[in-house]
């Protein structure tokens, strides 16, 4: 057994590992990410929803617990035992106290419950459909595709497509201010389409097709991966969003075409095989 530090030394230490900690990283950019409890900046109309609901539900933890830390301190200090002989009052029940520590936690969930559902509605509200450029992503093992389903964009003319592998993370150019239909398809297993910037995240699931809409509002590059733990390469299923003026985005869109990259590049229909089962003949395993 080694033999433990003076405790001052120790206390030293502590100090020395707070204090640079503390310092360490306090840009303006660290601060501000504090203010919004650890999420990174809005990148989208809708992500500011999102961020206030986050916020909001962590004020009203903090609020319940700094007064339930603060009367259990109370009660342990105000009715100590004061001598051997001494109790406090001893009560079996009070009735009001009871009924009131039942119900407020009812008032507390129904409060959160309703700026969720809220939220939850801004959130999921679909643009016009006439208004958005439509992505039709497919999650497969381990990377991404994204197909800009741009036919009827005179700039472009066509369907493009960007097929990533695990080698190459593949790029997604988004035009600013412009609302976004994604749609998503999995080749194979579960995934999810996660851009931290967006504060949302959706399951991509074969057989199945989940869609949302949205508008990003903030020119810039974000990090996107997948969000479900999905097989060994999991880690890899990155992605870089690249949020752009709408001439760069056509621009984009147009090296696609002229690489001979357009067509709509479909996620093969869920087989609904397991993998001990061979696939019948002609279906996709
Ligand atoms: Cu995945």
């Amino acid at each position: 057994m080694g033999r433990l530090l003076h405790p001052k030394k120790l206390l030293l230490v502590a100090a020395a590992g707070i204090g640079a900690f503390s310092l360490a990283g306090c840009s303006a950019e660290t601060v501000a990410q504090w203010g919004r409890f650890g999420l990174p900046e809005a990148a989208t109309d809708r992500a500011p929803m999102i961020g206030g609901l986050w916020t909001g539900a962590w004020i009203a933890a903090l609020v319940v617990g700094v007064f339930v830390w603060g009367l259990m301190a109370w009660v342990a200090i105000r009715y100590r035992k004061k001598s051997a002989d001494h109790l406090p009052e001893q009560k079996q029940y009070n009735l009001p106290l009871e009924l009131l520590y039942t119900l407020v936690p009812f008032l507390i969930i129904g409060v959160l419950f309703f700026y969720t559902i809220q939220t939850q509605n801004g959130v999921q509200a679909k643009a016009p459909q006439e208004s958005v450029h439509t992505v039709n992503v497919i999650g497969q093992k381990w990377s991404w595709t994204f197909n800009y389903m741009e036919a009827d964009n005179p700039a472009v003319g066509a369907v493009v497509h960007k097929v990533g592998t695990i080698d190459k993370i593949p790029d997604l150019y988004l035009p600013v201010n412009k609302p976004v239909r994604f749609n998503l398809y999995s080749a194979d297993v579960i995934h999810s389409f996660w851009v931290p910037a967006f504060y949302y995240k959706l399951d991509v699931i074969p057989g199945r097709t989940n869609s949302f809409d949205v508008t990003p509002d903030k020119l810039g590059t974000y990090s996107g991966k997948c969000a479900e733990l999905c097989g060994t390469y999991h880690a890899a299923m990155l992605f870089t969003v690249h949020v752009v003026t709408e001439e760069e985005y056509n621009a984009y869109l147009n090296t696609l075409k002229a690489a001979g990259d357009t067509g709509e590049i479909k996620a093969p229909t869920y087989p609904n095989t397991v993998p001990s089962v061979p696939a019948a003949e002609g279906e996709q395993k």
